[in-house]
């Protein structure tokens, strides 16, 4: 079912041997552009209008009342509420911790560049709610962006008419948990447009995250200049290097929970040991034929994008899911810790038997939005740092500014821009400035 990929004895870049599922966006972009142009002009009439076309239900009102909200978490299971408050609870610490603070430099007497670190006034962050329901996903955007001080923030998720056109139960009980209450019953790419010109019950927002379907990713596209966004994710990904130390058992279960995400899912093993292999193709026969989505499961695993490579050694290894750059990479070898000190590229590292991908997707106090599609190699998870920007503010005396004025002059001439020192000349004087730094 799975594919093996030999690459013992070839040290070549791996990269094409596991090829990226890829999302025809570009296509998308055609469907998309007249949504976001009917909620340009016609705001929150075009996204009932919508709701009705694509969720197949009007809602009752675009910005759920609290009392909804509220209903939500008190209809919420026991087990259920306590699971997402512990994910809650543990990635505020992870998030508290990423906080920065301002940092001032002085480059001269009287000189100083200070950087200050200043929240995204406002953002929209959109929660899928159709086949895909992801309470875990609005914790993981809604955390960094609350501790990294955003003062507004509003969830947009689609309107289900199982649930009266409010969206999802679970979503709305999660935003109760995480104290917003600014819910939106809006879905796909109208929902990226309201966020990103604003409409009669939606303020425009500075910036939007979150996961979505294709429809989602081609509106951030499109509107990326009239609005901030984050990553446009790709399907998900599992990399697990592991030796003949690992459980098989382990390694097969991690690998199927992540295929179970998606058909285009990827689940790749690396591994020296020829044995674990094997013995992995067992367990993934046995545990496939008996998890709940066993179609989509086989099919992510049989599909081109997953695959067990067989390398060298451990440094062979860490070299190719260098050059992977997965989303989540696991590391099950004789000391993990050392080898996954090691790795230089990959969303998120999980180390040894007991760190598998499905602990920092729900619990682990670490983020689950992670770059795929290799964009590990420059690009890194949702944190606190997404929400902030960090503003130079440059505070010069006379005197500082005298002592550098022919440095300016000089860059100014060497540039063909004269204006440019002679606003500093206008200052500080043309033969102070020679002067001075002479
Ligand atoms: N593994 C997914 C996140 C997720 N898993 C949400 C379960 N729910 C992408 O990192
Ligand atoms: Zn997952």
């Amino acid at each position: 079912m799975i594919s093996r990929i030999d690459l013992r004895g070839n040290p070549g870049d791996p990269r094409d041997l596991l090829p990226r599922p890829e999302l025809d966006i570009e296509a998308a972009l055609d469907k998309v552009r007249p949504i976001c142009e009917d909620v340009r002009h016609r705001g929150s009439e075009a996204l009932f209008e919508l709701a009705e076309r694509f969720d197949g239900v009007r809602p009752a009102a675009l910005r759920v009342p609290r009392e909804d909200i509220d209903a939500a978490l008190a209809g919420l299971d026991p087990d259920v509420r306590a699971a997402l408050e512990e994910s809650i609870r543990r990635a505020r610490l992870v998030h508290a911790a990423q906080r920065r603070s301002d940092t001032t430099t002085q480059v001269v007497p009287g000189g100083t560049v200070t950087e200050r670190w200043v929240p995204v006034g406002r953002v929209g962050l959109y929660a899928p709610g159709g086949r895909a329901v992801y309470p875990s996903s609005v914790i993981m955007n809604v955390v960094p962006a609350q501790e990294a001080g955003v003062a507004s923030l509003a969830v947009a998720s689609p309107p289900q008419a199982e649930f009266g056109g409010l969206p999802h139960p679970t979503v709305l009980a999660a935003c109760a948990l995480l104290g917003v209450d600014e819910v939106h019953a809006v879905g796909g790419a109208q929902a990226v447009a309201m966020f990103a010109y604003g409409t009669a019950d939606c303020a425009r927002a500075d910036m939007v995250t979150g996961p979505g379907n294709i429809w989602v990713a081609a509106a951030k596209r499109l509107l990326k200049g009239v609005i901030g966004i984050d990553a446009e994710a790709g399907p998900t990904e599992i990399a697990i290097l592991a030796d003949d130390t690992a459980d098989p058992g382990y390694v097969a279960a991690d690998l199927i929970s992540q295929a179970e995400h998606d058909v285009v899912a990827a689940s790749v093993l690396v591994t020296p040991s020829v044995e674990l292999a094997g013995r992995v193709e067992s367990e993934l026969a046995a545990r496939v034929a008996a998890t709940r989505h066993r179609d989509r499961v086989a099919e992510a695993l049989g599909g081109r994008q997953s695959g067990i490579v067989l390398v060298d050694d451990l440094d062979h290894g860490l070299a190719v899911v260098d050059a992977y750059a997965a989303e989540h990479l696991e590391v099950m070898t004789a000391d993990p810790a050392a080898v996954a000190a090691r790795v230089r590229n990959a969303g998120a590292v999980f180390v040894g038997a007991y760190s598998p991908v499905s602990l920092g997707d729900y619990c682990a106090g670490s983020n689950h939005v992670l770059p795929t599609g290799g964009s590990a190699l420059h690009s890194s998870g949702l944190s606190v740092q997404t929400f902030l920007r960090g503003i130079h503010v440059i505070d010069y005396d006379r005197d500082a500014l005298a002592e550098v004025a022919r440095r300016v002059v000089a860059l100014a001439e060497a540039e063909d821009l004269p204006a440019h020192g002679e606003a500093v000349t206008a200052r500080v004087g043309g033969a102070a400035a020679a002067a001075v730094a002479a």
